[in-house]
């Protein structure tokens, strides 16, 4: 009951200007400033159990460094701790922009965290998959500037993330792949994240990608236009804070709107089928062949380590 309980503490709840229009354009910015929190007059430190957020007042830029051990898996409390974190920073008047990374050598996200979908009841299913919609909901609405830094592996949920950012910076490194690879592990990407691929690299590439579960490598996920640039993996932060200056010299309002204008009706179709989605996730996920593909994927993950 993790989010519920936070939403009960006023966390995570609709007074972010997230998703609606009318809230991202005209935002209310105030600071809440309710985890533990160091302050100095020019940074701030959010110290989480999952995720560092540090914002710098003088720039306005937030860095999110993701840190749980080993992967960076989306686990319910991950997601509720990252959706705290997204709705502070935009409720807070210092901050512009935000860069989302990760402090895990060579993982940016293994994408969503395969225990939570398998041998759980319902409940435990459905409470999940509301706190993926809402961490999409905050990432792919947010009203600021969002850049992904992928300094590492990136599939899947991984992939989501950073698709859902306005801006993606990968390392050139031979290792490193992206991608939503989910019909490899027999599970269906849902329409939100198809809509999200769709609207970052196309119909036909995206139709391609998403029925082969493929995983590119950085060079050709630049071809593609799923990332936009790749830099040597000791540039990445240093282009991140370069490109996310370069954004924030368009005035925030124009920006906003425009950003608004192209993304509301895709974040319009979840909202209004929110429920209908967690139906169709629990119901999908729970069938005995499901649970048994990830099974077989999750033996295949320790054995490849072995
Ligand atoms: N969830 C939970 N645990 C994971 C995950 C994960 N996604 N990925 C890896 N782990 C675990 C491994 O099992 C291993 O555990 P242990 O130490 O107990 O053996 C540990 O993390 C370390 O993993 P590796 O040894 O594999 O680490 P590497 O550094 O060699 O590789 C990778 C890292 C490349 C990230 C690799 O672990 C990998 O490929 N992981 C799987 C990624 C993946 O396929 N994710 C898909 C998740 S599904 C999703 O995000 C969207 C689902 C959409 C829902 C649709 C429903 C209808």
């Amino acid at each position: 009951m993790a989010a519920a309980a936070l939403a009960a503490r006023g966390w995570g709840t609709g007074r972010t200007s997230l998703y609606g229009i009318t809230k991202l354009l005209y935002k209310h910015k105030r600071i809440l400033c309710q985890l533990p929190c160091k302050s100095s007059s020019q940074r701030r430190l959010f110290t989480n159990k999952n995720m560092t957020v540090e914002l710098d007042n003088n720039t306005g830029v937030a860095v999110i460094k993701m840190q749980k051990p080993p992967v960076n898996s989306l686990s319910l409390e991950f997601l509720t701790e990252f959706a705290i974190s997204m709705e502070k920073l935009e409720m807070d008047r210092e901050c512009r922009g935000v860069i989302l990374t990760s402090s895990i050598p060579n993982i940016f996200s293994a994408g969503l965290d395969i225990t939570e979908m398998y041998g759980k009841s319902p409940e435990h299913m459905g409470e999940f998959w509301r706190s993926v919609q809402e961490m999409w909901l905050k990432l792919y609405g947010s009203s600021l500037v969002t850049i992904a830094a992928i300094n590492g592996a990136s599939p899947a949920g991984g992939c989501l993330m950073a698709m859902s950012c306005d801006y993606r910076i990968m390392a050139d490194h031979p290792k490193y792949q992206i991608g939503l690879n989910e019909t490899k592990l027999g599970i269906v990407a849902p329409f939100w994240f198809k809509d999200t691929i769709t609207n970052t690299i196309g119909k036909r590439a995206a139709e391609h990608s998403l029925q082969l579960g493929l995983l590119y490598p950085a060079p050709e996920a630049l071809r593609i236009g799923l990332v936009d640039r790749l830099v040597p993996q000791d540039k990445i932060m240093p282009t991140a804070l370069s490109t996310m200056s370069e954004w924030l010299t368009i005035p925030d309002h124009a920006r906003q709107i425009t950003k608004a204008m192209m993304r509301k009706p895709t974040l319009d179709r979840l909202l209004t089928q929110r429920e209908s989605d967690i139906q169709n996730f629990v119901n999908f996920i729970s069938k005995d062949s499901i649970q048994k593909s990830l099974e077989m994927y999750m033996g295949m993950l320790k054995q490849t380590k072995s």
